[in-house]
């Protein structure tokens, strides 16, 4: 079952390339750029990812990106993250940056976004890898700093495909950023969100009727919520779930427990991601084998993940039936 999941060919559509920034890769960049962090070793680091909720982890994930100074170690990073990936069967990669977090530590736009795009025209060139980019709104901000960013980002806007809203969810409903969502539309993006990761279902249904987003990233919530996941059966909406990631922060005690099989049983539209994997304990095939061992799923279970993940990316359509 290894083997056929490895050489299954999977699209990760729910991850943050600052979650990739490996403890080795962290202490490494930390000592190029004299930046000072509070471990002594990479072991340190690997004990701290003991995560209560999702505030815990993003206190160090904004900890960890204080590494990242220069185009260079943008570029580092991704690349690092696009071998690792290639090298566990993932054909395809979306990933979300936070550009609001480098700006507020004195890091520019433009560092952030040449590193980047200089990694994925390599991960495509080197690895036949393919990518997407989402510039992602910290939803823990204020809603003008998000229309602001994707106003600074003009000279970037041919390189993207979606924006996206992702760090503290409660609290911080969709419809805060209705104006910066809409004028992403008016641009011709995408639109994608966090919601029903520790929100409520409501969170889910109001990204859907104001940000109008195509896909709803974790929104493992819905479940209790009945006539949302009929909405969702019924639209097809694509959920980016994300297992270990649920496990590591503590939405589910074990991932035993988690609610993809009821999820799928439901008839949802699902994909698996792995979200932050240097955080959370893994990877895509990580994320996939766990399922395996926790649910015990078939083949065909995880042919129609990866189908669905396949259908739902941000690919051209020649890519896309390459991958089929
Ligand atoms: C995140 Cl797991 C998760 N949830 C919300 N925002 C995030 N940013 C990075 N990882
Ligand atoms: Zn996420």
């Amino acid at each position: 079952m290894r083997d056929f999941l490895k050489a299954l060919p999977k699209a990760e559509l729910h991850l943050h390339i600052e979650g990739t920034l490996e403890p080795e890769l962290m202490m490494a960049l930390a000592e190029r750029n004299g930046v000072r962090l509070p471990y002594a070793s990479v072991e340190e680091v690997r004990a701290a990812y003991d995560f209560s909720d999702l505030q815990s982890f993003l206190d160090l994930y904004f900890q960890g990106m204080s590494v990242l100074r220069t185009a260079q170690d943008f570029e580092d990073l991704a690349m690092d993250y696009f071998r690792r990936a290639a090298d566990e069967g993932v054909v395809h990669v979306e990933l979300h940056v936070d550009p609001q977090a480098h700006l507020a530590r004195g890091v520019e736009l433009a560092t952030v976004m040449e590193g980047l795009g200089r990694a994925r025209r390599r991960a495509e060139r080197e690895l036949d890898l393919s990518t997407a980019m989402i510039l992602a709104f910290l939803r823990d901000r204020p809603a003008e700093e998000a229309l602001d960013l994707l106003e600074r980002a003009a000279p970037y806007w041919e390189t993207l495909d979606a924006v996206g809203l992702d760090s503290a969810e409660v609290g911080n409903p969709p419809a805060k950023f209705a104006e910066a969502f809409r004028r992403a539309s008016a641009l011709g993006l995408a639109r994608v969100a966090h919601a029903g990761e520790e929100g409520p279902p409501d969170y889910i249904r109001e990204a859907l009727d104001v940000l109008d987003v195509c896909r709803v990233d974790h929104g493992v919530r819905c479940l209790e919520d009945p006539t949302l996941v009929a909405r969702l059966r019924d639209e097809a909406m694509v959920l980016t779930v994300c297992p270990l990631s649920n496990l590591r922060l503590r939405v589910v005690e074990r991932l035993e427990d988690h609610p993809l099989p009821a999820m799928l049983e439901a008839g949802l539209n699902l994909t698996l991601n792995s979200d932050d994997p240097a955080y959370f304990g893994g990877g895509m095939l990580d994320n996939f084998l766990a399922c395996r061992r926790a649910f015990g799923w078939s083949r065909e279970v995880f042919l129609g993940l990866a189908s669905n993940a396949i259908e739902a990316a941000f690919m051209s359509e020649a890519r896309r039936a390459e991958l089929r």
